[in-house]
């Protein structure tokens, strides 16, 4: 039985490998005809939605990932309301069956010869290629932050290394200020580094802590949020709350062991601020995914270079982008990938065909807002930065059913129906809903 139990686990190099009909070590096929770059959430999904369209045996994933993570989760898991480990799945377990995983990681992109090179030293051609590599994390170019994730009192939850810290630091909190950044980059759902805030206040409010701690929101933004008619309504909650919010402040230094944090007023060259802080939560400077960006597929910044209607690579046309690498000009969240899948989908199945890609993707994105234990203003709005709201009634206000939907819906919908490719966003659901209003 162990022996059983070796054969199906274990490598014969002794490395532990999940599934043996997926390791990259069994097959020597080092062509398909669709490859897929990245198995976070827009990879996995159309990975599912590729073996519909092309079978199985067409389709690779390249993941150097054991475990693939639900990371909207990881605002809840900060606040105590939720245990990490449900936050995460093996990956073989999310990979769609019969597809090929080559766990490894995407060392260099070459789209002029169609091929890919891994860390492992494989070359892979292919046909077409999905790009779905997610974006990079910065801690480092904040001076101090590095090492200072080590120390207590600091988290951040942006890392499965350090989210569960968030926690940690809310529950030692004693008194003095608690401070949350927003850094001076574009970020992954940036709705969350002031969602982590609202659930701190309810937390001190709940443990008797709240009189004690002076709750402050520097954000390197010149907004509360980027769609006016979600800031008006966040801004009337930290009124009423008394959270401190300095706009253009940007986290420049951490200083740990003095519980010290430096900010710049990006209004003001060169003029700097100290706060000492009982408490931290770093949000890091984000930037674009570095394979993408030394590679031809990048734009001036460093983005996937995408048709923003099509998700149809601009230079490259067999090649696509779907999610957080892409230059698509919306807030990366997973709901934005949910949306692209659908149009995405339709824009290969086209191009398969040689017709051309006919739908058009509207720039759909949506944050729930996490107010408190138990309310979510459920943001969704579009490439104008206009609300485009699934339920008809005013989704500005805090509402219980939509925490709910954030906090028990979501998730399943994230694994049974995204991962699967069976959800492309809620766009067929809200032009039933608002059937007959307006
Ligand atoms: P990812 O899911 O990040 O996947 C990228 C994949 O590429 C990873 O698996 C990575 O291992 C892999 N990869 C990277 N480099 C390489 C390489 N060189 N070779 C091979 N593979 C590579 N979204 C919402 O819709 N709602 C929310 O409430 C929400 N809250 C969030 C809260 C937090 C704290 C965070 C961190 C994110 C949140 N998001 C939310 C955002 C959402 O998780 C992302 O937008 C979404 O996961 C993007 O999917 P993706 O496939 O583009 O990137
Ligand atoms: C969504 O589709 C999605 O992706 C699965 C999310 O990510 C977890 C979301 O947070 C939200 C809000 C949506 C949109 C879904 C509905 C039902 C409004």
């Amino acid at each position: 039985m162990a022996a059983l139990r070796c054969l199906r686990q274990c490598h014969p190099t002794g490395s532990a490998v999940s599934h043996l009909h997926t390791s990259s070590q069994v097959s020597a096929k080092q062509h398909y005809k669709m490859l897929v770059l990245g198995g976070g959430s827009g990879g996995i999904t159309m990975s599912a939605r590729m073996k519909r369209m092309v079978g199985a045996e067409n389709v690779a994933v390249v993941e150097p990932s054991e475990t693939h993570y639900y990371q909207p989760l990881w605002t809840l898991v900060g606040a105590g309301a939720k245990p990490v480990a449900s936050s995460g799945r093996s990956t073989a377990s999310v990979m769609p069956s019969g597809v090929k995983w080559v766990k490894s990681k995407v060392q260099e992109i070459d789209p002029d010869t169609n091929t890919v090179r891994t860390e492992n030293g494989d070359e892979i051609s292919y046909e077409y290629l999905i790009v779905a590599l997610g974006l990079q994390l910065h801690y480092e170019k904040v001076k101090g932050l590095p090492e200072g994730l080590d120390h207590p009192k600091i988290g951040s939850n942006y890392s499965i290394k350090t989210v569960e810290k968030t926690w940690k630091a809310l529950q030692n909190f004693k008194e003095g200020n608690a401070v949350f950044t927003f850094p001076n980059t574009p970020i992954k759902c940036p709705g969350a580094p002031q969602k982590i805030m609202y659930l701190s206040d309810a937390y001190f409010r709940k443990s008797g802590k709240r009189a004690k701690a002076n709750i402050i929101y520097n954000t390197s933004l010149p907004v509360l949020f980027g769609v006016k008619k979600y800031a008006d309504a966040l801004w009337e909650i930290v009124k009423e709350r008394d959270l401190h919010v300095n706009l253009r402040t940007n986290l420049i230094e951490v200083r740990a062991d003095k519980q010290e944090a430096v900010f710049e007023n990006l209004d003001k060259p060169g003029d700097t601020s100290v706060i000492e802080y009982e408490m931290l939560h770093v949000t890091p400077p984000m930037g674009p995914n570095l394979v993408v960006k030394g590679s031809p597929l990048a734009d001036e910044a460093g983005w996937l270079d995408v048709n923003k209607e099509n998700l149809q690579h601009k230079r490259y046309p067999n090649v696509f982008g779907i999610g957080d690498c892409t230059n698509l000009p919306t807030a990366r969240t997973a709901a934005a990938v949910a949306a692209q899948s659908a149009i995405l989908n339709r824009t290969i199945s086209k191009v398969l065909k040689n017709e051309k890609p006919d739908k058009t993707y509207n720039g759909y994105t949506s944050c729930p807002l996490v107010t408190s234990y138990s309310t979510v203003i459920l943001a969704e709005f579009d490439y104008n930065v206009q609300p485009l709201e699934t339920f008809p009634i005013n989704q500005a206000k805090e509402r219980r059913v939509m925490y709910h939907l954030k906090a028990d819906l979501m998730p399943p919908l994230y694994w049974h129906g995204l991962l699967r490719g069976f959800w492309g966003g809620p766009a067929p659901y809200r032009k039933l809903l608002h059937l007959g209003m307006k």
